[in-house]
Protein backbone atom coordinates (compact mmCIF):
# COMPACT_ATOMS: atom_id res chain seq x y z
CA UNK A 1 0.00 0.00 0.00
CA UNK A 2 0.92 3.68 -0.80
CA UNK A 3 1.43 6.27 1.94
CA UNK A 4 -0.92 8.26 0.06
CA UNK A 5 -3.48 5.49 0.11
CA UNK A 6 -2.95 5.02 4.09
CA UNK A 7 -3.67 8.11 4.26
CA UNK A 8 -7.25 7.42 2.65
CA UNK A 9 -6.57 10.54 0.04
CA UNK A 10 -6.83 7.77 -2.96
CA UNK A 11 -6.76 3.94 -3.32
CA UNK A 12 -7.05 1.42 -6.07
CA UNK A 13 -9.67 -0.68 -5.86
CA UNK A 14 -9.57 -4.43 -7.82
CA UNK A 15 -13.45 -5.25 -8.78
CA UNK A 16 -14.63 -8.84 -9.24
CA UNK A 17 -14.09 -10.50 -12.60
CA UNK A 18 -15.69 -13.21 -14.30
CA UNK A 19 -13.45 -14.49 -16.85
CA UNK A 20 -15.45 -16.80 -19.83
CA UNK A 21 -14.40 -18.17 -23.06
CA UNK A 22 -17.20 -15.91 -24.64
CA UNK A 23 -15.26 -12.72 -22.50
CA UNK A 24 -15.27 -10.69 -19.82
CA UNK A 25 -17.63 -9.46 -17.06
CA UNK A 26 -16.81 -6.70 -14.06
CA UNK A 27 -19.28 -5.39 -11.65
CA UNK A 28 -19.18 -2.50 -9.27
CA UNK A 29 -22.19 -2.26 -6.48
CA UNK A 30 -22.63 1.23 -4.70
CA UNK A 31 -22.02 0.59 -0.83
CA UNK A 32 -20.13 -2.52 -1.40
CA UNK A 33 -16.80 -2.23 -3.58
CA UNK A 34 -17.55 1.45 -4.26
CA UNK A 35 -17.03 3.06 -1.03
CA UNK A 36 -19.86 5.28 -1.09
CA UNK A 37 -23.72 5.01 -2.35
CA UNK A 38 -23.58 5.97 -6.13
CA UNK A 39 -25.85 8.69 -6.96
CA UNK A 40 -24.75 9.84 -10.49
CA UNK A 41 -22.79 8.10 -12.79
CA UNK A 42 -20.94 10.01 -16.61
CA UNK A 43 -18.11 9.41 -18.46
CA UNK A 44 -15.18 11.04 -20.53
CA UNK A 45 -14.44 9.40 -23.93
CA UNK A 46 -13.38 11.02 -27.35
CA UNK A 47 -10.32 13.12 -25.46
CA UNK A 48 -8.00 14.10 -28.09
CA UNK A 49 -4.56 13.10 -28.21
CA UNK A 50 -2.76 15.17 -25.84
CA UNK A 51 -6.08 16.86 -23.77
CA UNK A 52 -5.94 17.19 -20.64
CA UNK A 53 -9.03 17.09 -18.30
CA UNK A 54 -10.70 18.05 -14.40
CA UNK A 55 -7.61 20.56 -12.67
CA UNK A 56 -10.07 20.52 -9.69
CA UNK A 57 -11.06 19.27 -6.49
CA UNK A 58 -14.28 18.74 -4.25
CA UNK A 59 -15.08 19.84 -1.50
CA UNK A 60 -17.46 16.79 -0.64
CA UNK A 61 -17.53 14.47 -3.44
CA UNK A 62 -15.98 11.10 -3.76
CA UNK A 63 -15.73 9.22 -6.79
CA UNK A 64 -14.34 6.18 -8.36
CA UNK A 65 -12.82 6.21 -11.59
CA UNK A 66 -13.00 3.15 -14.17
CA UNK A 67 -10.62 3.06 -17.37
CA UNK A 68 -13.75 0.79 -19.07
CA UNK A 69 -11.65 1.21 -22.13
CA UNK A 70 -7.60 2.07 -22.66
CA UNK A 71 -5.64 3.82 -20.45
CA UNK A 72 -4.70 7.23 -18.80
CA UNK A 73 -2.97 9.22 -15.88
CA UNK A 74 -4.52 10.43 -12.88
CA UNK A 75 -2.54 12.94 -11.33
CA UNK A 76 -3.24 13.26 -7.46
CA UNK A 77 -2.46 15.56 -5.22
CA UNK A 78 -3.64 16.15 -1.13
CA UNK A 79 -1.78 19.33 -0.50
CA UNK A 80 1.07 17.57 0.63
CA UNK A 81 1.47 14.46 -1.42
CA UNK A 82 1.76 14.03 -5.18
CA UNK A 83 1.47 11.08 -7.14
CA UNK A 84 0.70 9.95 -10.32
CA UNK A 85 -1.68 6.71 -11.09
CA UNK A 86 -1.76 4.93 -14.57
CA UNK A 87 -5.08 3.03 -14.90
CA UNK A 88 -5.10 0.65 -17.57
CA UNK A 89 -7.27 -2.35 -16.74
CA UNK A 90 -10.71 -2.25 -17.17
CA UNK A 91 -11.07 -4.24 -13.57
CA UNK A 92 -9.29 -1.76 -11.45
CA UNK A 93 -11.04 1.58 -10.57
CA UNK A 94 -9.39 4.58 -8.24
CA UNK A 95 -11.12 5.69 -5.39
CA UNK A 96 -10.71 9.20 -4.75
CA UNK A 97 -11.67 11.26 -1.45
CA UNK A 98 -12.68 14.77 -1.09
CA UNK A 99 -10.36 17.56 -0.95
CA UNK A 100 -7.91 16.13 -3.62
CA UNK A 101 -6.76 18.14 -6.27
CA UNK A 102 -6.45 15.78 -9.54
CA UNK A 103 -5.93 16.14 -13.34
CA UNK A 104 -6.25 13.42 -15.82
CA UNK A 105 -3.85 13.28 -19.06
CA UNK A 106 -2.40 10.87 -21.32
CA UNK A 107 -5.79 9.45 -22.72
CA UNK A 108 -5.02 6.64 -24.51
CA UNK A 109 -6.68 6.52 -28.34
CA UNK A 110 -10.22 5.37 -27.93
CA UNK A 111 -10.14 5.88 -23.64
CA UNK A 112 -13.37 5.93 -22.00
CA UNK A 113 -13.17 6.35 -18.43
CA UNK A 114 -16.41 5.51 -16.28
CA UNK A 115 -16.92 8.20 -13.10
CA UNK A 116 -19.19 6.85 -10.21
CA UNK A 117 -20.27 10.03 -7.80
CA UNK A 118 -21.16 9.45 -4.72
CA UNK A 119 -23.39 13.18 -5.20
CA UNK A 120 -24.99 14.85 -7.85
CA UNK A 121 -23.66 17.67 -9.83
CA UNK A 122 -23.28 20.69 -8.11
CA UNK A 123 -20.80 22.99 -9.19
CA UNK A 124 -20.53 25.11 -5.81
CA UNK A 125 -18.36 21.61 -4.34
CA UNK A 126 -15.91 22.38 -6.98
CA UNK A 127 -12.39 23.97 -6.20
CA UNK A 128 -11.05 25.03 -9.46
CA UNK A 129 -8.29 27.47 -8.52
CA UNK A 130 -5.26 25.67 -7.04
CA UNK A 131 -3.86 28.15 -4.60
CA UNK A 132 -7.94 28.27 -3.25
CA UNK A 133 -7.62 24.25 -3.20
CA UNK A 134 -4.20 24.87 -0.93
CA UNK A 135 -5.53 27.71 1.51
CA UNK A 136 -8.97 25.74 2.17
CA UNK A 137 -6.41 22.15 2.46
CA UNK A 138 -4.53 24.15 5.18
CA UNK A 139 -7.72 24.64 7.13
CA UNK A 140 -9.45 21.50 7.16
C1 LIG B 1 -14.09 15.12 -12.05
C2 LIG B 1 -13.51 14.64 -13.33
C3 LIG B 1 -12.91 13.27 -13.23
C4 LIG B 1 -22.49 18.58 -15.79
O1 LIG B 1 -23.35 19.38 -16.20
N1 LIG B 1 -22.86 17.50 -15.06
C5 LIG B 1 -21.95 16.61 -14.59
O2 LIG B 1 -22.32 15.63 -13.92
C6 LIG B 1 -20.57 16.82 -14.90
C7 LIG B 1 -19.51 15.87 -14.40
C8 LIG B 1 -20.22 17.92 -15.65
N2 LIG B 1 -21.18 18.77 -16.10
C9 LIG B 1 -20.78 19.91 -16.93
C10 LIG B 1 -19.95 20.96 -16.22
C11 LIG B 1 -19.10 21.52 -17.35
O3 LIG B 1 -19.82 22.56 -18.00
O4 LIG B 1 -19.97 19.42 -17.99
C12 LIG B 1 -18.96 20.36 -18.32
C13 LIG B 1 -17.60 19.69 -18.26
O5 LIG B 1 -17.31 19.38 -16.89
P1 LIG B 1 -15.84 19.54 -16.28
O6 LIG B 1 -15.13 20.65 -16.95
O7 LIG B 1 -15.97 19.61 -14.79
O8 LIG B 1 -15.18 18.15 -16.74
P2 LIG B 1 -13.82 17.54 -16.21
O9 LIG B 1 -13.45 16.41 -17.08
O10 LIG B 1 -12.82 18.61 -16.00
O11 LIG B 1 -14.18 16.97 -14.75
C14 LIG B 1 -15.10 15.92 -14.59
C15 LIG B 1 -15.97 16.16 -13.35
O12 LIG B 1 -16.61 17.42 -13.46
C16 LIG B 1 -15.16 16.14 -12.09
O13 LIG B 1 -16.02 16.02 -10.99
O14 LIG B 1 -13.60 14.79 -10.99
O15 LIG B 1 -14.41 14.70 -14.44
Amino acid sequence: MRDSEAQGHWRLIEFPTIEQFEGCLTFLEGARLVPFEIKRVYYIYSVPLGAMRSGHAHRNLKQVLVPVAGSFNVVLDNGSRKETITLAQPHVGLSVSKMVWRRIEAFSSGAVCVVLASTHYDEADYIRNYDDFIAEAKLR
